[in-house]
C-alpha cells in the first residue's frame, strides 16, 4: 500500500464517504492515485469556495468526515472562506492539499504557487483547523493520520493534511485509527448528578438543542431524552433543522425579538435553560429581548460542561447524554408540547410574490409530496426557511457566508441520495451559481429557488441610503439551460405554484426557478428582525431608521441585541 491509499482507507474508516476536489500540479499525482484506486469516489467542481461548501454540508447531513481535496497555493487558499465557515460552525471537513517535493522545497528556486514562504499555506491553515499534519515521512505518516483524524472527530473540526508531491506513492503502512479517549466517570457521575439536580429544582426547563446534537450523531438520544425528562425542546437559529427527523417534543426555533413569541418567552422566562451543543453566538442569542442569563444556564459544549460557575472539563456530549439516559428512565407517559405552526395554503393568484410565499409554496409542496431537505444560503432567503416546516436544513447560520447554498446542495445529494431544494439570493447566486453546471455528470437534480430582487436586501435593510446595494436583474432562469437544468421566471403567486410544481414532477435535471421580488419587500422574519434590533439596539429611535452598527453595543454577555448584517 502506498501513502496515498493509506491514507484514503483511512478516511472511509473515519466515515469519509467521497472527495469533492479540484486538482493542480502539486495534487495530480494524488488525485491520480484517487482515481485509479477508486477507495472513495472524486467529485471535481470548478471553484474551491464550492469545493469547501460542498464536502462541509456533506459533512453534516451525513455524520462522519467531509473531505475537500485541492493543490497547494492557489487552490488551498481559495478554499480558505469555506473551511473558515467549517471551523466556525464546527463541521470536520478534512483539507487534502496537494505540497511541493521535499527535494523541489530545497532548491533554492521560489516555486509558483508560494506566497511568502512555503510554509505560509501550513501557518495560515492554523487559524482555522484543529490539528495539521505533513506527511512528508512515510514511518510516522500512520500515526499522524490516526491523530489527526481523530482529532477531527473528537473536536468536529477541520483538520488539514499537505501531501508532499513526491510522497504520494511511497510505501507505507496502513493507519491504525486510535482508540476513543477514556472519560473520567467518576467526574461525569459528578456532572450529571449537579446537571439533575439543577434541572429538578427548575420550575419551567427548557432543552435547547444546538449543532453539536448532530455533530456527534446524537439527535434520536437527545429526542429520547427531552420526552423523559419531560423537557420542551427549542433549537436556535443556527440549529434549525435538527431533530426535524426524530421524535421530540420540538417547540420550535428560538430566535428573539425575531421569532415567535411564545417560544421567545418560554426560553427567556426558563429558570433552567439546559444548552446542548449550543454554539453561544451572536445570532443565536443577541437577539433576546429579555437578558439570558449565561451564568444560570446549564451549556454542555466542545467537551466540556458548565453550570453556573462550575466547569467540567473533558466531558463529551455523547458520554453526557449517553449517562443522562442511564440515569433517567423511562415513565411510559407520552409528554409533548404545542408546536410552532407555519403558513399553508398559498392563494395562487396574480399577485407579486414576496418571500413568505415562497415559504407558503415550500410548504404546500412538500406536504403534498413530501418533505426535502434544504440548503440555504444567507439572506432573507434563510429568514424565509424559518417559516418552512421542520426538515432537514445546512446553512451558514452563524458564519454567515455567502454562497454556501448552492455547492451546499450539491454535497447534500451527493452524501444522502435525496433530492435537495436549495434557497438562494440573486447575490449569492452570483458567487457560486455556477456550480448546477456540474450537476448533470453526477445525476443531481436539486429544485433551486433564486430569490431574485435585484438587491443585496439584507445590507440594504441596515443601511438604506447606499445605492451600491442595487444589483442588476441578471436573468439567472436563462443561464439554466446553457448549464444543463431547466429554468423558469416566475413573477406572480400562481406562476410560482405552477413552476414548483413542474420542477418537482421533472427528475433528472437541476431545475431553477427564478423568483422575482420587489427591492425593499422582505420575509415576515427579517422584518421583525431589522424592526426588534432597532428597538433593542437604539431605544427612542423612530421606526424606520437604520441603526449604525458601530454605535450598537456588543457582546454576549448583556445579550444585546446588535444591528449586524450577518455578514
Ligand atoms: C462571502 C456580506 C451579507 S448579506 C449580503 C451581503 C453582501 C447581501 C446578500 O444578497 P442576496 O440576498 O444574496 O441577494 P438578499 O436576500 O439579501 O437580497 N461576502 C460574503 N458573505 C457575506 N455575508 C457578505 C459578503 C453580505
Ligand atoms: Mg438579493
Amino acid at each position: 500500500m502506498n501513502l496515498t491509499e493509506s491514507l484514503l482507507h483511512a478516511l472511509k474508516a473515519h466515515g469519509a464517504r467521497r472527495i469533492f476536489g479540484i486538482p493542480g500540479d502539486f495534487a495530480l499525482p494524488y488525485f491520480g492515485i484517487i482515481e485509479k484506486s477508486g477507495i472513495l469516489p472524486l467529485h471535481t467542481l470548478s471553484h474551491e469556495p464550492g469545493v469547501g461548501f460542498a464536502a462541509d454540508a456533506a459533512a453534516r447531513v451525513q455524520g462522519g468526515l467531509g473531505v475537500a481535496a485541492v493543490t497547494y497555493g492557489a487552490g488551498a487558499l481559495n478554499l480558505v472562506n469555506a473551511v473558515a465557515a467549517a471551523y466556525a460552525e464546527k463541521s470536520p471537513v478534512v483539507v487534502l492539499s496537494g505540497g511541493p517535493g521535499k527535494r523541489e522545497a530545497h532548491s533554492g528556486l521560489l516555486l509558483h504557487h508560494q506566497a511568502k514562504s512555503l510554509d505560509s499555506q501550513y501557518r495560515i491553515y492554523e487559524e482555522i483547523t484543529c490539528d495539521r499534519t505533513r506527511l512528508d515521512d512515510a514511518a510516522k505518516a500512520p500515526a499522524e493520520i490516526a491523530r489527526v483524524l481523530a482529532s477531527a472527530l473528537r473536536r468536529s473540526q477541520p483538520v488539514y493534511i499537505e501531501l508532499p508531491r513526491d510522497m504520494v506513492d511511497v510505501p507505507c503502512d496502513p493507519v491504525v485509527p486510535e482508540p476513543p479517549a477514556p472519560v473520567d466517570d467518576d467526574a461525569l457521575s459528578a456532572c450529571v448528578d449537579e446537571l439533575l439536580a439543577r434541572l429538578a429544582s427548575a420550575k419551567s426547563p427548557v432543552l435547547m438543542a444546538g449543532i453539536e446534537v448532530r455533530r456527534y450523531g446524537l439527535e434520536d438520544k437527545v429526542a429520547e431524552l427531552s420526552r423523559r425528562l419531560a423537557l420542551p425542546v427549542v433549537t436556535s437559529f443556527m440549529g434549525r433543522g435538527l431533530l426535524a427527523d426524530a421524535d421530540a417534543p420540538l417547540a420550535g426555533t428560538y430566535m428573539g425579538v425575531a421569532g415567535e413569541p411564545g417560544i421567545s418567552h418560554l426560553v427567556e422566562a426558563s429558570d433552567g435553560l439546559l444548552l446542548l451543543g449550543e454554539i453561544v453566538c451572536d445570532t443565536n442569542f443577541a437577539v433576546s429581548e429579555r437578558k439570558i442569563d449565561l451564568r444560570r444556564t446549564i451549556r454542555a459544549l466542545d467537551g466540556q460542561v458548565a453550570t453556573g460557575y462550575h466547569v467540567y472539563p473533558d466531558i463529551p456530549l455523547a458520554a453526557l447524554v449517553d449517562r443522562l439516559l442511564v440515569r433517567v428512565p423511562a415513565t411510559g407517559r407520552h409528554f409533548d408540547v404545542r408546536r410552532t405552526e407555519f403558513p399553508h395554503g398559498l392563494v395562487a393568484d396574480d399577485s407579486p410574490i414576496a418571500p413568505t410565499d415562497i415559504a407558503t409554496a415550500v410548504n404546500d409542496l412538500m406536504a403534498a409530496h413530501g418533505r426535502m431537505p434544504i440548503a440555504c444560503d444567507i439572506g432573507d432567503c434563510l429568514f424565509t426557511a424559518m417559516d418552512i416546516e421542520h426538515t432537514a436544513l445546512v446553512a451558514p447560520g452563524y458564519y454567515a457566508t455567502m454562497g454556501f447554498g448552492v455547492p451546499a446542495g450539491l454535497g447534500v445529494q451527493a452524501a444522502t441520495g435525496q433530492r435537495p431544494l436549495v434557497l438562494v439570493g440573486d447575490g449569492a447566486f452570483q458567487m457560486t451559481g455556477w456550480e448546477l453546471g456540474n450537476c448533470a455528470r453526477y445525476g443531481w437534480d436539486p429544485i433551486v429557488i433564486v430569490f431574485n430582487n435585484a438587491s443585496w436586501e439584507m445590507l440594504r435593510t441596515f443601511q438604506p441610503e447606499s445605492s451600491f446595494n442595487d444589483l442588476d436583474e441578471w436573468k439567472f432562469a436563462d443561464m439554466a439551460r446553457a448549464l444543463g437544468g431547466d429554468g423558469v421566471r416566475v413573477r406572480t403567486k400562481r406562476e410560482l405554484a405552477a413552476a414548483l410544481a413542474r420542477a418537482h414532477a421533472t427528475r433528472g435535471r437541476f431545475q431553477l426557478v427564478e423568483a422575482m421580488i420587489p427591492r425593499g419587500v422582505l420575509s415576515k422574519t427579517l422584518e421583525r428582525f431589522v424592526a426588534g434590533v432597532r428597538r433593542l439596539s437604539m431605544p427612542g429611535q423612530p421606526a424606520g431608521t437604520a441603526a449604525e452598527p458601530s454605535r450598537v453595543p456588543a457582546g454576549l454577555e448583556g445579550n444585546q441585541a446588535r444591528a449586524r448584517t450577518m455578514g
